[in-house]
């Protein structure tokens, strides 16, 4: 048997912190070193998510450039994990030229697949910054479980995502005020075209902790929405389409596409070029995410039903 395992791409925004290794990574080398241990065949994949607005905040912050962020961070953290002897067979980064490339094939594949389609949608959008306020440059009270500091694309508190505009009391994150709501077009995946696989495919994940699990098939039982996957930012990757071009993909969009072009890089630097898709190909590899409990619903809802 073939087995993949990931560990969650941390953010290039931060130092790697204890929390980190506990959560995600120690359990992710210790289930990698037993698999190795009774002669599996593993790669053990991971790299920093280097998009989004956790990405832009901090650089803004600091008044650099993302750019810098990025490489300030993702070395920090490769040393890190070296350090306490976490060791992948690949360490990518989501800035990297081929995962653009890649993530872009995956967006328009589903585009013309009729996966995706756009529409006029409300946002938030700063006055005072002049700038539309995606995801974490808005902050508010989470209209689901009414826990503070919940942003514009997901509540920590809670682990739901929601339309931005049903953020309560939402302040921007830059200047404090109250954001006024304009219009601007997004590019949306449509979920509900994979209810019954989605279905399916969880029916057999007995094996998943009850938590994640039970999660899942409440949102199940509520009905798949379609969920946006493009933003009003300048950091990301550009939505290749001639009408979108002052858009990027949203983060959690191409993050997990960099779990492939991590590997197709380890594939590159072993002098095997084909090789990555022994892995991502055969029907019997398993797959094992290992992550935090905010990134359940990008792992368990919209990754899979992109790789469907
Ligand atoms: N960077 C979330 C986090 O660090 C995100 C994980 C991406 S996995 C594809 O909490
Ligand atoms: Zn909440």
């Amino acid at each position: 048997m073939k087995y993949i395992v990931t560990g969650a791409l941390p953010y290039a925004n931060g130092k790697l912190h204890i929390g980190h290794v506990a959560g995600a990574y120690l359990p992710a080398d210790i289930f990698v070193r037993f698999l190795r241990l009774n002669h599996e065949d593993v790669i053990f994949i991971c790299g920093t998510d280097e998009h989004g607005t956790p990405i832009s905040i901090q650089a803004d912050a600091e008044g650099v450039s993302p750019q810098v962020i990025v490489d300030r961070y993702h070395k920090l953290i490769e040393d890190a994990f070296s350090g306490i002897n976490i060791d992948f067979d690949n360490f990518s980064g989501t800035a990297r030229p081929p995962h653009y490339r890649l993530s872009q094939e995956f967006f328009l594949n589903l585009y013309n697949k009729g996966h995706i389609s756009s529409k006029e949608t409300l946002q938030f959008y700063c006055e005072h910054d002049g700038r539309f306020l995606a995801d974490r440059y808005v902050e508010g009270v989470c209209p689901n479980c009414g826990a503070s500091g919940a942003r514009g694309d997901q509540c920590d508190a809670c682990g739901q995502i929601y339309d931005t505009i049903t953020l309560k009391e939402p302040k921007c994150k830059l200047c404090g005020n109250r954001p006024v709501i304009k219009n601007t077009r997004h590019w949306f995946l449509n979920l509900e075209g994979f209810t019954n696989q989605m279905k399916e495919w969880l029916g057999h994940k007995d094996y998943w902790k009850e938590n994640v699990r039970n999660f899942m098939l409440n949102l199940l039982q509520l009905g798949l929405v379609e969920r946006s996957i493009t933003r009003d930012i300048k950091w990301g990757i550009p939505v290749p389409l001639e009408e979108a071009k002052d858009k990027v993909l949203y983060v959690w969009f191409e993050a997990p596409i960099g779990y492939i072009s991590s590997t197709i890089e380890w594939a590159e630097k072993i002098g095997q070029p084909e090789r990555w898709k022994d892995y991502w190909f055969d029907p019997d590899t398993r797959l094992i995410h290992f992550i935090g409990k905010d990134n359940i619903i990008f792992h368990a809802l919209t990754w899979p039903a992109v790789l469907m």
